[in-house]
């Protein structure tokens, strides 16, 4: 497991953001939208843990009921990005909204502000999933075009998981917090290239496995042969962990009756270049997530992410079933 170098939250001894991206020699424009989404997570992490998470009785533009906190998210993030030229933006929270295609914006952003928002209220922790394409294009693209994602983690300690295009490994910054939400700054902690064979498991969207059969063997193989649960059903902290763990496997198939309901735009794409920046496998039951067309802003797919030998299982148990989205 790697090794961190910060003692207490505000000491870490890590390279603050700013040198660690100059020092990666990451494009000036890449930077500063990746500085932007680093600049907007450390505003949510302050919200998450001020404001109200109420259901605000308004529902996105694909029909979720938002909170208070899921609006707020997705406007700081959006403000955030149009200040740094980002050609268009695309957020789970409301139909694609192609701005100002500003004369130095080089890249596009797709965005879940803040996913797994429905377990707030128990308090567990919960994230910001992104992915940054070149161009001006958010469909009729794949996650092999990614320029670089990320995910944010809001759990007892913020974290930022972060994998660009060229720069090898995952890399963890721990935003080191006064907790008043203005003056934290974020900080290189740990980075991580490989994901081993290990039993930890992470099954989403149980409910398949009743009428997914292989999904059912899977789940039985898994406790047969005594694997951790691991599960929270926020699919933010139930990949990274995995990644941080360096072991394991994360997934969430479909069934006819319990179709895919995860994003590969906002959500499946990004991971999936994360984790495969940082040494884990990924699959959507044949092939890599991250050879999935995303000819709209809504596909969805089943997926899996691990070792290599868990993903293998994973497409030999579950496979691609001809039902699933
Ligand atoms: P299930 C949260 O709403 C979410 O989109 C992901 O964060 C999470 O992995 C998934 O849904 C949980 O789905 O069916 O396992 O409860």
């Amino acid at each position: 497991a790697p090794k961190r170098r910060f003692t207490t939250v505000m000491a870490a001894s890590g390279a603050a953001l700013e040198d660690w991206l100059m020092n990666n020699e990451v494009k000036s424009e890449l930077s500063t939208t990746i500085r932007a989404m680093f600049a907007a997570c450390k505003e949510i992490s302050y919200k998450v843990r001020t404001a109200s998470c109420d259901k605000v009785a308004c529902f996105n533009d694909f029909g979720d009921e938002q909170l208070a906190i899921d609006i707020l998210s997705d406007k700081v993030i959006f403000e955030n990005l149009t200040n740094c030229g980002t050609c268009a933006t695309a957020s789970s929270e409301e139909v694609p909204k192609e701005v100002p295609i500003s004369e130095n914006g080089s890249y596009s952003v797709a965005f879940d502000p803040l996913d797994g928002s429905s377990i707030i209220d128990t308090n567990f922790s919960v994230g910001t999933i992104y992915g940054i394409w070149p161009g001006s294009k958010l469909t009729g693209i794949t996650g092999r075009e990614l320029s670089a994602s990320g995910l944010c983690i809001y759990g007892p300690r913020t974290t930022m998981s972060l994998a660009i295009d060229g720069v090898e490994g995952a890399h963890e910054f721990l935003l080191m917090d006064d907790f008043s939400g203005r003056h934290g700054s974020w900080v290189h902690v740990a980075e991580f290239f490989s994901v081993a064979e290990g039993k930890l498991f992470a099954p989403g969207n149980l409910r398949a496995a009743q009428d997914n059969d292989g999904y059912k063997e899977l789940i039985d193989y898994y406790n047969s042969n005594k694997y951790q649960l691991r599960y929270t059903g926020g699919m933010v902290p139930d990949v990274n962990q995995i990644l941080v763990k360096g072991k394991g496997v994360f997934c969430n198939p479909a069934s006819p009756t319990a179709k895919a309901k995860l994003r590969v735009l906002y959500e499946v794409a990004p991971i999936g270049f994360l984790m495969e920046a940082g040494g884990a496998k990924s699959s959507e039951g044949k092939q890599s997530v991250l050879d999935i067309p995303i000819d709209s802003t809504e596909v969805k797919s089943q997926c899996c992410f691990g070792s290599e030998n868990e993903v293998k299982r994973f497409e030999e148990m579950v496979g691609v079933p001809d039902f699933a989205e």
